[in-house]
């Protein structure tokens, strides 16, 4: 122990005894002490090796910093870009705040366009962002759709899209409608949460006074979703039936299995269901069976199946149009409400059929809500008045 100093002193005297004459005639021509000089060299020395000390535990440190923030930067690019939600689903501490904070319904991303001309309307659905997750596994199955009060004679959906928040729909959906009527009209936009199971939930709606629109210009903006108005919404109630086609054998065959949540149509506060099933080609009615009449219920259960000999060149043309019927001894029927399905059909509809159509031989069930029946009657008619232009803007 005691002799390290004593080693290192001879060292140090060593070196300084060893120095050109130089050295030693600057160091006397320093106004200080030569103990002075050495500590504030080996104090520059300990500075320069403290730096470069720090230097290197800086560069190792943000080294591991940027490798273990990279795959966070890729999660949240995913999470934004839509393509995987589950970034989006995991609970984490900011998300929960949030989302408790402020019940976030998301926005809606839309293009509105009036060719007066044309006297027709185009709405474009484009995109939504930050839905609403309405499922248990933090997501939701969106789809949009749009009507126009007062008249509500027509209702367009969109594609359902699987399990994620941020949909890219761009679809383009158009109204032939006067210009005066235009600007009386409310345009509404609402987006649902698909459930192959039970009811479709609503995430929320954007409600468009037409009135005020400058119509001088395309629109296109974003806009927050707000709450639905529950008043206005008629709620008819939803059926849920089967569909298996058979190509070989040309057998499409229809289970009603059962409604539910049906409107009251009778005094005493309950109606007595039948489901009518219809099969209409090159817009005639073609083929029709019925269920037998339930009496006094509002969800009825039938398990009634009904087979059609269809053949495959005729199931691309087809179209099944389903409606629920209120019986009445006294007085005419009176239709509760009604979907059709079949390829030129739209949103559910369109994809339970595509599903079966997809799934040959096996029985496809789906639940769907009721439409009015004046809507729908008004949509077929729409559809076939608009093959012609639509055909025309393909080629
Ligand atoms: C409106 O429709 C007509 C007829 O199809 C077309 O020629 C015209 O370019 C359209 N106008 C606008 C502003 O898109
Ligand atoms: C939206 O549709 C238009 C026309 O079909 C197409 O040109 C465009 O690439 C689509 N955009 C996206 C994001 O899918
Ligand atoms: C739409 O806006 C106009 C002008 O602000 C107003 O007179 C009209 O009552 C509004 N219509 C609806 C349905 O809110
Ligand atoms: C529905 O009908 C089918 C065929 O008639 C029968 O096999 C099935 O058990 C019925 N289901 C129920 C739940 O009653
Ligand atoms: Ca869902
Ligand atoms: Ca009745």
């Amino acid at each position: 122990m005691t002799t390290t100093p004593s080693l290192k002193a001879t060292k140090h005297s060593n070196t300084t005894t060893a120095a050109p004459g130089f050295l030693p005639s600057l160091l006397d021509r320093i106004p200080l002490p030569r103990w002075a000089i050495y500590a504030i060299f080996a104090a520059g020395l300990l500075l320069i090796l403290i730096c470069l000390i720090c230097c290197c535990v800086k560069c190792c440190c943000t080294g591991k910093k940027k490798k273990k923030k990279m795959p966070d930067e890729t999660i949240n690019m995913k999470g934004i870009s839509g393509s995987t939600t589950a970034a989006l689903v995991q609970p984490d501490a900011v998300d929960l705040e949030y989302g408790g904070s402020n019940q976030q319904r998301g926005k809606l991303q839309y293009s509105l366009e009036f060719n007066a001309s044309r006297s027709e309307l185009s709405v474009g659905i484009k995109e939504a962002a930050a839905l609403q997750a309405m499922d248990s596994g933090g997501t939701s199955d969106p789809y949009v759709k749009i009507y126009i009060l007062p008249s509500k004679s027509k209702t367009f959906e969109t594609k359902v899209f699987r399990k994620t928040l941020n949909p890219v729909f761009n679809e383009t959906f158009r109204y032939p409608i006067p210009q005066k009527e235009l600007i009386e009209s409310t345009l509404v936009m609402q987006v649902y949460d698909f459930n192959r199971f039970s009811k479709h939930d609503i995430i929320g709606e954007i409600r468009l006074n037409l009135s005020t629109v400058d119509w001088n210009h395309v629109i296109e903006e974003w806009r927050d979703l707000s709450e639905a108005s529950k008043h206005e919404q008629e709620h008819l109630g939803e059926i849920c039936f089967s569909l298996r086609y058979v190509p070989t054998s040309s057998k499409l065959t229809v289970i009603i299995l059962e409604a539910k949540n049906l409107k009251k149509m009778d005094h005493g506060g309950s109606s007595d269901p039948y489901v009518k099933v219809q099969l209409i080609l090159d817009q005639k009615k073609w083929k029709k069976k019925r269920t037998s009449v339930k009496k006094r219920t509002l969800n009825p259960y039938f398990n009634e199946s009904f087979t059609f000999e269809v053949s495959f060149e005729q199931i691309q043309k087809v179209q099944l149009v389903i409606s629920v019927w209120d019986h009445d001894k006294m007085s005419r029927n009176d239709a509760i409400g009604k979907i059709f399905l079949g390829c030129m059909a739209t949103g559910n509809q369109l994809r339970h059929w595509a599903d079966m159509l997809s799934n040959p031989r096996k029985p496809v069930a789906q639940w769907h809500t009721l439409l009015s029946a004046e809507q729908v009657d008004s949509t077929l008619a729409l559809k076939h008045t608009l093959k012609i232009p639509f055909t025309n803007k393909i080629l």
